[in-house]
C-alpha cells in the first residue's frame, strides 16, 4: 500500500484550486504525509489569503512564502524547515512561468530578458532547490517536478518554455546522479494538458485539449488528481528504485506518431 505518513513533504506552485500542485497535496495528504505549502507572494496578501483557505483542510505544518526569484525567501523557507522539522522527505516542484510575449509568435523573436526569467523561475528553481534540501534529506528523500512534453517536441507557442523544459529535464538527470549515493531519487512527471490558471492564460488551450482528446489512447485528458496519484508513487517506497526518469501522465498521447 502506499503509505507516506511520517513524511515531511514540502509543495511549491499552489495558486488556486485547479494548480495540478494541488492535485499533488491532497493525494500526499491522503496517503498520510505532513505537508508545508509554500505560496508565490504578491504585495497585497491576497495570494496568502487565498491559498491559506484552500490548504486549510490539509491541516499544513508549514506555509511559507518563497518567490524563487527572491535567494533570501528560499534561505528562509529551508531554515524554518530545518528549525520546524527533523527532516525533509519530500519535495514537489510545480512552478513555472515565461512572460506571455514569448508563449506566441516567432521563437526566434525571444528576447534575452525573457529567455532568462523563463529559465530562472522554471529551470533554475528547480537546481536551487533541489541543493537546499539535500542537508536537510538525511534519511534519503524523493524529488518530484513537473514538465510537458513541448520540452522534447515542439508544440506550436510554447517555444521558450520547450527550452525551460529541456533544461528542467536534463535537470532531474544530474540531480539524480548526484543525490542518488545519499538515496535521494529525483524524477520527473510529464503532464498531459490540463486547464489550469497557467495554461487557461494561453491561447487556444481548449483547442489543444480537445485535440489530446481524439488522439490520445485513453480518449480524454488527465486530471490533476491523477498527477498527484503519479507524484504519490513518486514519492513512496514504492519507486524506490524510479531515479532520473520522466513518467509520462498523459494519457498515452506521447506514443502516437500521427
Ligand atoms: P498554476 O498556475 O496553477 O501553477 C503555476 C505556479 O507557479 C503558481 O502557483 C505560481 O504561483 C507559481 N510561480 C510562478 N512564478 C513563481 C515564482 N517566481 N516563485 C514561486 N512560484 C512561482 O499552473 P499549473 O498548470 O498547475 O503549473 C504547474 C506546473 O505544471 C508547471 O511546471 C507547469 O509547467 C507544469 N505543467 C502544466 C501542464 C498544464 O497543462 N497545466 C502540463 C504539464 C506540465
Ligand atoms: O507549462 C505550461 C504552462 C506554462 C506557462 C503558462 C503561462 C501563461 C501565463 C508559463 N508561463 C505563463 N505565463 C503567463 O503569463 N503548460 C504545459 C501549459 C501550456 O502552456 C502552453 C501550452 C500548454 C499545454 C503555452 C503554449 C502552448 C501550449
Amino acid at each position: 500500500m502506499l503509505n507516506l505518513t511520517g513524511k515531511n513533504a514540502l509543495v511549491t506552485g499552489i495558486a488556486n484550486n485547479r494548480s495540478i500542485a494541488w492535485g499533488i497535496a491532497q493525494q500526499l495528504h491522503k496517503a498520510g504525509a505532513n505537508l508545508g505549502i509554500t505560496y508565490l507572494p504578491d504585495d497585497r496578501g491576497r495570494m496568502e489569503t487565498k491559498v491559506a483557505e484552500l490548504v486549510e483542510p490539509l491541516k499544513p505544518s508549514l506555509f511559507l512564502p518563497c518567490n524563487v526569484q527572491n535567494d533570501e525567501q528560499i534561505k528562509s523557507t529551508f531554515e524554518t524547515v530545518r528549525e520546524k522539522w527533523e527532516k525533509l522527505d519530500l519535495l514537489i516542484h510545480c512552478l513555472a512561468f515565461a512572460s506571455k510575449d514569448d508563449l506566441s509568435g516567432d521563437f526566434s523573436q525571444t528576447s534575452r530578458s525573457g529567455f532568462n526569467t523563463a529559465l530562472d523561475i522554471s529551470t533554475y528553481s528547480l537546481i536551487q532547490l533541489a541543493g537546499a534540501a539535500k542537508p536537510l534529506m538525511t534519511q534519503g528523500g524523493s524529488i518530484v517536478t513537473l514538465t510537458y512534453l513541448g520540452g522534447v517536441k515542439v508544440v506550436p507557442n510554447y517555444n521558450v518554455m520547450g527550452i525551460a523544459k529541456a533544461g528542467l529535464e536534463m535537470s532531474v538527470r544530474y540531480l539524480a546522479a548526484e543525490l542518488g549515493p545519499q538515496n535521494i531519487r529525483v524524477n520527473a512527471i510529464s503532464a498531459g494538458p490540463i486547464r489550469t490558471l497557467a495554461s487557461s492564460a494561453v491561447g487556444g488551450i481548449l483547442d489543444m485539449i480537445h485535440h489530446v482528446e481524439q488522439i490520445a489512447p485513453l480518449r480524454r485528458t488527465v486530471t490533476q488528481l491523477e498527477v498527484g496519484n503519479a507524484a504519490a508513487f513518486l514519492c513512496s517506497d514504492l519507486s524506490s528504485g524510479i531515479t532520473g526518469q520522466v513518467l509520462y501522465v498523459d494519457a498515452g498521447y506521447e506514443i502516437m506518431g500521427m
